[in-house]
Protein backbone atom coordinates (compact mmCIF):
# COMPACT_ATOMS: atom_id res chain seq x y z
CA UNK A 1 0.00 0.00 0.00
CA UNK A 2 1.48 3.38 -1.18
CA UNK A 3 0.53 6.67 0.44
CA UNK A 4 -2.40 7.71 -1.44
CA UNK A 5 -3.04 11.33 -3.00
CA UNK A 6 -6.04 13.02 -0.94
CA UNK A 7 -8.90 12.51 -3.08
CA UNK A 8 -11.96 14.48 -3.02
CA UNK A 9 -15.20 12.25 -2.07
CA UNK A 10 -17.44 12.43 -5.34
CA UNK A 11 -20.65 12.92 -4.51
CA UNK A 12 -19.39 14.54 -0.91
CA UNK A 13 -21.72 17.59 0.70
CA UNK A 14 -18.44 19.95 1.22
CA UNK A 15 -19.81 22.98 2.91
CA UNK A 16 -19.05 25.19 -0.12
CA UNK A 17 -20.36 28.31 2.02
CA UNK A 18 -17.52 28.06 4.33
CA UNK A 19 -14.91 27.31 2.04
CA UNK A 20 -11.61 29.21 3.19
CA UNK A 21 -10.84 31.85 0.41
CA UNK A 22 -7.74 31.02 -1.56
CA UNK A 23 -5.07 33.96 -2.10
CA UNK A 24 -2.10 34.09 -3.64
CA UNK A 25 0.42 34.72 -0.70
CA UNK A 26 1.68 32.51 2.14
CA UNK A 27 -1.33 28.89 2.42
CA UNK A 28 -1.42 30.51 6.48
CA UNK A 29 -2.13 33.74 5.52
CA UNK A 30 -5.45 32.43 2.94
CA UNK A 31 -5.72 30.55 6.56
CA UNK A 32 -5.78 33.90 9.07
CA UNK A 33 -2.85 32.31 10.57
CA UNK A 34 0.62 34.59 11.57
CA UNK A 35 3.78 33.11 10.57
CA UNK A 36 3.62 32.60 14.45
CA UNK A 37 0.68 30.59 14.53
CA UNK A 38 2.83 28.05 11.99
CA UNK A 39 6.00 28.06 14.23
CA UNK A 40 3.92 27.03 17.00
CA UNK A 41 2.12 24.39 15.54
CA UNK A 42 5.56 22.90 14.16
CA UNK A 43 6.79 23.39 17.42
CA UNK A 44 4.01 21.10 18.91
CA UNK A 45 4.79 18.48 16.00
CA UNK A 46 8.11 18.09 16.80
CA UNK A 47 7.42 18.35 20.48
CA UNK A 48 4.49 15.32 20.00
CA UNK A 49 7.07 13.52 17.51
CA UNK A 50 10.59 13.98 20.12
CA UNK A 51 8.17 12.39 23.28
CA UNK A 52 6.38 9.64 21.17
CA UNK A 53 9.91 8.51 20.21
CA UNK A 54 11.31 9.04 23.62
CA UNK A 55 8.63 6.91 25.21
CA UNK A 56 9.13 3.81 22.72
CA UNK A 57 13.21 4.06 23.87
CA UNK A 58 12.13 4.00 27.64
CA UNK A 59 9.69 1.09 26.85
CA UNK A 60 12.79 -0.88 25.14
CA UNK A 61 15.17 0.07 28.42
CA UNK A 62 12.57 -1.34 30.59
CA UNK A 63 11.66 1.95 32.29
CA UNK A 64 8.03 2.19 31.15
CA UNK A 65 5.46 -0.42 30.51
CA UNK A 66 3.24 0.31 27.39
CA UNK A 67 3.29 3.03 24.83
CA UNK A 68 1.09 3.88 21.70
CA UNK A 69 3.12 5.84 19.35
CA UNK A 70 1.46 9.24 17.28
CA UNK A 71 4.91 9.12 14.79
CA UNK A 72 3.12 10.38 11.56
CA UNK A 73 -0.36 11.50 13.51
CA UNK A 74 1.37 14.90 14.32
CA UNK A 75 -0.41 17.23 11.37
CA UNK A 76 -3.42 15.57 11.68
CA UNK A 77 -3.65 15.84 15.17
CA UNK A 78 -2.17 19.41 15.87
CA UNK A 79 -4.05 21.19 12.86
CA UNK A 80 -7.39 19.81 13.63
CA UNK A 81 -6.86 20.50 17.41
CA UNK A 82 -6.31 24.31 16.55
CA UNK A 83 -9.59 24.44 15.50
CA UNK A 84 -10.72 23.69 19.43
CA UNK A 85 -11.29 26.95 21.48
CA UNK A 86 -9.77 26.24 25.05
CA UNK A 87 -11.97 26.46 27.53
CA UNK A 88 -15.10 26.70 25.59
CA UNK A 89 -15.18 23.55 23.16
CA UNK A 90 -15.19 20.20 25.04
CA UNK A 91 -13.15 17.66 23.32
CA UNK A 92 -12.89 13.99 23.75
CA UNK A 93 -9.44 12.63 22.54
CA UNK A 94 -8.43 9.08 22.28
CA UNK A 95 -5.63 7.13 23.39
CA UNK A 96 -3.39 8.02 20.44
CA UNK A 97 -3.87 11.81 20.72
CA UNK A 98 -1.13 13.15 22.56
CA UNK A 99 -0.44 15.83 19.67
CA UNK A 100 -4.21 17.16 20.60
CA UNK A 101 -3.39 17.18 24.29
CA UNK A 102 -0.20 19.45 23.72
CA UNK A 103 -2.40 22.01 21.80
CA UNK A 104 -4.84 21.82 24.75
CA UNK A 105 -1.84 22.78 27.37
CA UNK A 106 -1.18 19.19 28.42
CA UNK A 107 2.93 19.28 29.42
CA UNK A 108 5.78 16.68 28.35
CA UNK A 109 5.76 16.19 32.43
CA UNK A 110 1.83 15.88 32.61
CA UNK A 111 2.16 12.62 29.64
CA UNK A 112 5.82 11.06 31.01
CA UNK A 113 3.59 11.13 34.63
CA UNK A 114 0.78 9.06 32.97
CA UNK A 115 3.29 7.00 30.92
CA UNK A 116 4.73 5.98 34.21
CA UNK A 117 1.28 5.41 36.37
CA UNK A 118 2.81 7.77 38.98
CA UNK A 119 0.45 9.10 41.69
CA UNK A 120 1.05 12.53 39.96
CA UNK A 121 -0.90 11.64 36.72
CA UNK A 122 -3.49 14.11 36.18
CA UNK A 123 -5.48 11.85 34.32
CA UNK A 124 -5.88 9.02 36.78
CA UNK A 125 -3.36 9.40 39.16
CA UNK A 126 -1.67 5.96 37.72
CA UNK A 127 -4.62 4.50 37.69
CA UNK A 128 -5.94 4.43 33.69
CA UNK A 129 -3.63 3.13 30.83
CA UNK A 130 -1.57 6.16 29.09
CA UNK A 131 -3.29 8.80 26.95
CA UNK A 132 -6.73 8.84 28.68
CA UNK A 133 -6.38 12.48 29.19
CA UNK A 134 -8.56 13.91 31.75
CA UNK A 135 -9.17 17.59 32.45
CA UNK A 136 -12.26 19.21 33.46
CA UNK A 137 -10.57 22.66 33.79
CA UNK A 138 -9.39 22.19 29.83
CA UNK A 139 -12.95 20.28 28.86
CA UNK A 140 -11.42 17.15 28.39
CA UNK A 141 -13.76 14.41 28.57
CA UNK A 142 -12.49 11.36 30.37
CA UNK A 143 -13.07 8.05 28.10
CA UNK A 144 -13.01 4.54 28.09
CA UNK A 145 -10.20 2.64 26.19
CA UNK A 146 -12.95 0.45 24.06
CA UNK A 147 -12.76 2.04 20.82
CA UNK A 148 -16.20 3.73 19.16
CA UNK A 149 -17.63 4.36 23.11
CA UNK A 150 -16.54 7.89 23.08
CA UNK A 151 -18.63 9.08 20.39
CA UNK A 152 -22.16 8.69 21.85
CA UNK A 153 -20.66 10.16 25.04
CA UNK A 154 -19.64 13.35 22.79
CA UNK A 155 -22.90 13.63 21.40
CA UNK A 156 -24.16 13.45 25.04
CA UNK A 157 -21.96 15.94 25.93
CA UNK A 158 -23.08 18.24 23.11
CA UNK A 159 -26.91 17.77 24.09
CA UNK A 160 -25.71 19.03 27.53
CA UNK A 161 -24.20 21.82 26.09
CA UNK A 162 -27.18 22.61 24.25
CA UNK A 163 -29.52 22.38 27.01
CA UNK A 164 -27.16 24.15 29.06
CA UNK A 165 -27.64 27.04 26.41
CA UNK A 166 -23.87 27.35 25.91
CA UNK A 167 -24.57 28.37 22.38
CA UNK A 168 -21.11 28.25 19.85
CA UNK A 169 -19.54 25.22 21.82
CA UNK A 170 -18.74 22.02 19.83
CA UNK A 171 -17.68 19.21 21.17
CA UNK A 172 -14.58 17.34 19.51
CA UNK A 173 -14.69 14.01 19.55
CA UNK A 174 -11.66 11.98 17.68
CA UNK A 175 -11.10 8.11 16.80
CA UNK A 176 -9.37 6.28 14.53
CA UNK A 177 -10.83 4.83 11.33
CA UNK A 178 -11.72 1.56 12.51
CA UNK A 179 -13.73 3.47 15.59
CA UNK A 180 -16.62 4.67 13.24
CA UNK A 181 -17.17 0.44 12.99
CA UNK A 182 -19.00 -0.16 15.96
CA UNK A 183 -22.40 0.57 16.36
CA UNK A 184 -21.65 3.57 18.78
CA UNK A 185 -20.55 5.56 15.73
CA UNK A 186 -23.55 5.47 13.93
CA UNK A 187 -25.99 5.56 16.39
CA UNK A 188 -24.27 8.88 17.80
CA UNK A 189 -23.66 9.84 14.23
CA UNK A 190 -27.47 9.82 13.66
CA UNK A 191 -28.51 11.06 17.01
CA UNK A 192 -26.51 14.48 16.50
CA UNK A 193 -27.49 14.84 12.70
CA UNK A 194 -31.34 14.43 13.90
CA UNK A 195 -31.10 16.76 16.50
CA UNK A 196 -28.25 19.07 14.67
CA UNK A 197 -26.08 18.75 17.65
CA UNK A 198 -22.56 20.40 17.77
CA UNK A 199 -20.45 18.01 17.06
CA UNK A 200 -17.05 17.26 15.33
CA UNK A 201 -15.71 13.71 14.24
CA UNK A 202 -12.76 14.00 13.72
CA UNK A 203 -11.27 10.60 12.59
CA UNK A 204 -7.53 10.18 11.98
CA UNK A 205 -7.25 7.74 9.35
CA UNK A 206 -3.74 5.59 9.60
CA UNK A 207 -5.31 2.77 7.12
CA UNK A 208 -4.82 0.41 9.76
CA UNK A 209 -6.36 -1.36 13.03
CA UNK A 210 -3.45 -2.76 14.40
CA UNK A 211 -3.05 -5.27 11.39
CA UNK A 212 -6.11 -4.58 9.92
CA UNK A 213 -5.64 -3.29 6.87
CA UNK A 214 -8.70 0.04 6.03
CA UNK A 215 -10.07 -2.36 2.67
CA UNK A 216 -10.84 -4.91 5.19
CA UNK A 217 -12.48 -2.23 7.50
CA UNK A 218 -15.19 -0.93 5.63
CA UNK A 219 -15.87 -1.37 2.18
CA UNK A 220 -16.47 2.56 1.16
CA UNK A 221 -13.51 3.97 -0.17
CA UNK A 222 -12.74 6.89 2.71
CA UNK A 223 -14.15 7.04 5.61
CA UNK A 224 -15.89 10.45 5.17
CA UNK A 225 -18.48 8.47 2.48
CA UNK A 226 -20.17 7.48 6.14
CA UNK A 227 -21.33 11.28 6.98
CA UNK A 228 -23.59 10.92 3.96
CA UNK A 229 -25.56 8.55 5.63
CA UNK A 230 -26.06 10.35 8.13
CA UNK A 231 -26.78 13.93 5.83
CA UNK A 232 -23.79 15.55 7.63
CA UNK A 233 -21.11 17.22 5.44
CA UNK A 234 -17.87 14.77 5.26
CA UNK A 235 -14.31 16.33 4.78
CA UNK A 236 -11.09 14.85 3.82
CA UNK A 237 -7.25 16.06 4.78
CA UNK A 238 -4.64 15.67 3.90
CA UNK A 239 -3.51 14.16 7.47
CA UNK A 240 0.24 14.43 6.74
CA UNK A 241 -0.07 18.35 5.93
CA UNK A 242 -1.03 20.38 9.32
CA UNK A 243 -2.50 23.59 7.32
CA UNK A 244 -4.47 21.43 5.05
CA UNK A 245 -5.56 19.36 8.40
CA UNK A 246 -6.42 22.89 9.84
CA UNK A 247 -8.63 24.06 7.32
CA UNK A 248 -10.37 20.87 6.72
CA UNK A 249 -11.32 20.41 10.12
CA UNK A 250 -11.87 24.26 10.19
CA UNK A 251 -15.15 23.65 7.81
CA UNK A 252 -16.30 21.21 10.14
CA UNK A 253 -15.97 23.09 13.35
CA UNK A 254 -17.62 26.20 11.38
CA UNK A 255 -20.22 23.86 10.21
CA UNK A 256 -21.29 22.56 13.68
CA UNK A 257 -20.55 26.24 15.63
CA UNK A 258 -23.25 27.42 12.92
CA UNK A 259 -26.07 25.15 14.46
CA UNK A 260 -26.00 23.45 11.17
CA UNK A 261 -25.31 19.93 13.36
CA UNK A 262 -22.79 17.68 13.13
CA UNK A 263 -20.02 17.09 10.70
CA UNK A 264 -16.77 14.94 10.07
CA UNK A 265 -13.10 15.10 8.94
CA UNK A 266 -10.80 12.71 7.89
CA UNK A 267 -7.21 13.01 8.12
CA UNK A 268 -5.20 10.50 6.33
CA UNK A 269 -2.21 9.87 7.59
CA UNK A 270 -0.02 6.69 8.52
CA UNK A 271 1.49 5.88 12.09
CA UNK A 272 5.16 4.56 11.53
CA UNK A 273 5.60 2.89 14.88
CA UNK A 274 3.87 -0.16 15.91
CA UNK A 275 0.66 -0.11 16.98
CA UNK A 276 1.64 -0.58 20.73
CA UNK A 277 4.78 -1.02 22.14
CA UNK A 278 3.85 -4.71 22.25
CA UNK A 279 2.89 -4.76 18.96
CA UNK A 280 5.35 -7.15 16.03
CA UNK A 281 4.44 -5.13 12.81
CA UNK A 282 6.48 -6.92 11.28
CA UNK A 283 3.92 -9.39 10.64
CA UNK A 284 1.48 -7.15 8.63
CA UNK A 285 3.49 -4.74 6.68
CA UNK A 286 6.84 -4.17 4.91
CA UNK A 287 9.63 -1.88 6.09
CA UNK A 288 9.34 -0.22 2.87
CA UNK A 289 5.61 0.64 3.24
CA UNK A 290 6.70 2.57 6.50
CA UNK A 291 9.62 4.28 4.19
CA UNK A 292 7.42 5.35 1.73
CA UNK A 293 4.97 7.19 4.17
CA UNK A 294 8.13 8.84 5.96
CA UNK A 295 8.57 10.38 2.70
CA UNK A 296 5.71 12.69 3.47
CA UNK A 297 6.71 13.25 6.80
CA UNK A 298 4.38 15.78 8.48
CA UNK A 299 6.99 17.26 11.49
CA UNK A 300 9.38 17.61 7.90
CA UNK A 301 7.28 18.69 5.76
CA UNK A 302 5.67 21.49 8.58
CA UNK A 303 9.69 22.67 9.28
CA UNK A 304 10.00 22.91 4.87
CA UNK A 305 7.15 24.86 4.72
CA UNK A 306 8.62 27.49 7.44
CA UNK A 307 12.04 27.56 5.91
CA UNK A 308 10.16 28.84 2.74
CA UNK A 309 7.99 31.13 4.35
CA UNK A 310 11.17 33.04 6.18
CA UNK A 311 11.57 31.11 9.44
CA UNK A 312 15.95 30.55 10.07
CA UNK A 313 17.71 27.57 10.23
CA UNK A 314 18.82 29.02 14.07
CA UNK A 315 15.30 29.62 15.02
CA UNK A 316 14.21 26.14 14.24
CA UNK A 317 17.31 24.25 15.79
CA UNK A 318 16.62 27.05 18.85
CA UNK A 319 12.96 25.06 18.95
CA UNK A 320 14.46 21.61 19.18
CA UNK A 321 16.93 21.70 21.67
CA UNK A 322 14.88 23.61 23.89
CA UNK A 323 12.32 20.78 23.29
CA UNK A 324 14.86 17.88 24.05
CA UNK A 325 15.85 20.03 27.27
CA UNK A 326 12.39 20.15 28.23
CA UNK A 327 11.36 16.22 27.61
CA UNK A 328 14.73 15.10 29.58
CA UNK A 329 13.93 17.20 32.64
CA UNK A 330 10.50 15.99 32.23
CA UNK A 331 11.20 12.49 32.32
CA UNK A 332 13.65 13.24 35.21
CA UNK A 333 11.20 14.65 37.37
CA UNK A 334 8.06 11.89 36.45
CA UNK A 335 10.84 8.99 37.43
CA UNK A 336 11.62 11.19 40.70
CA UNK A 337 7.93 11.22 41.83
CA UNK A 338 5.91 8.66 44.00
CA UNK A 339 4.55 5.79 42.38
CA UNK A 340 0.53 5.36 43.50
CA UNK A 341 -0.19 3.69 47.47
CA UNK A 342 -1.88 -0.17 46.72
CA UNK A 343 -4.41 1.53 49.52
CA UNK A 344 -5.83 4.30 46.76
CA UNK A 345 -6.53 1.46 44.42
CA UNK A 346 -9.74 2.02 44.54
CA UNK A 347 -9.99 5.36 45.14
CA UNK A 348 -12.99 6.79 42.73
CA UNK A 349 -13.94 3.16 41.71
CA UNK A 350 -16.76 3.03 43.53
CA UNK A 351 -18.93 5.76 45.14
CA UNK A 352 -17.53 6.69 48.40
CA UNK A 353 -20.38 6.41 51.10
CA UNK A 354 -21.84 3.69 49.31
CA UNK A 355 -24.48 1.91 51.63
CA UNK A 356 -23.59 -1.70 52.03
CA UNK A 357 -26.40 -4.36 53.15
CA UNK A 358 -25.69 -3.86 56.70
CA UNK A 359 -26.70 -0.11 57.01
CA UNK A 360 -23.04 0.71 57.29
CA UNK A 361 -21.22 2.65 55.00
CA UNK A 362 -18.08 2.05 52.71
C1 LIG B 1 -14.53 -2.25 21.35
C2 LIG B 1 -13.07 -2.61 21.20
N1 LIG B 1 -12.72 -3.63 20.41
C3 LIG B 1 -11.42 -3.94 20.25
C4 LIG B 1 -10.45 -3.23 20.91
C5 LIG B 1 -8.98 -3.59 20.72
N2 LIG B 1 -8.34 -2.52 19.93
C6 LIG B 1 -7.59 -1.59 20.53
S1 LIG B 1 -7.04 -0.46 19.45
C7 LIG B 1 -7.76 -1.25 18.15
C8 LIG B 1 -7.61 -0.72 16.74
C9 LIG B 1 -8.23 0.61 16.59
O1 LIG B 1 -7.90 1.12 15.34
P1 LIG B 1 -8.25 2.60 14.93
O2 LIG B 1 -9.56 2.98 15.55
O3 LIG B 1 -8.17 2.70 13.46
O4 LIG B 1 -7.15 3.49 15.65
P2 LIG B 1 -5.55 3.37 15.61
O5 LIG B 1 -5.16 2.51 16.79
O6 LIG B 1 -5.16 2.79 14.30
O7 LIG B 1 -5.04 4.75 15.79
C10 LIG B 1 -8.45 -2.38 18.58
C11 LIG B 1 -9.19 -3.28 17.67
C12 LIG B 1 -10.85 -2.16 21.73
N3 LIG B 1 -9.98 -1.39 22.39
N4 LIG B 1 -12.16 -1.86 21.85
Amino acid sequence: MTPMAVRTREGSTPDNANEVARSSGPRHDALGLSLDDVKRMYRLMLMTRLVSERILQLNRMGRTPFGAGTDGHEAAQIGAAWCIRPGKDWTVPYYRDMGVSFVLGFTALDEFRAVLGKATDTNSAGRAMLNMFSSPERRVLSRSVLVGTEFPHAVGLALALRNRKEDKCVVFAFGGEASTSPGDFHEAANFASIHKLPVVFVIENNLLAISTRFEKQMAVANVADRAAAYAMPGHIADGMDVLDSYEKTRLAADHARAGKGPALVELKCYRYQPHTSDDDDSRYRTKQEVEEWKARDPVKRGREYLLGAGASEPDLEAIRVELANEIEKAIAQAESEPDPRPEDALTHVYAEGTPRPDGTRA
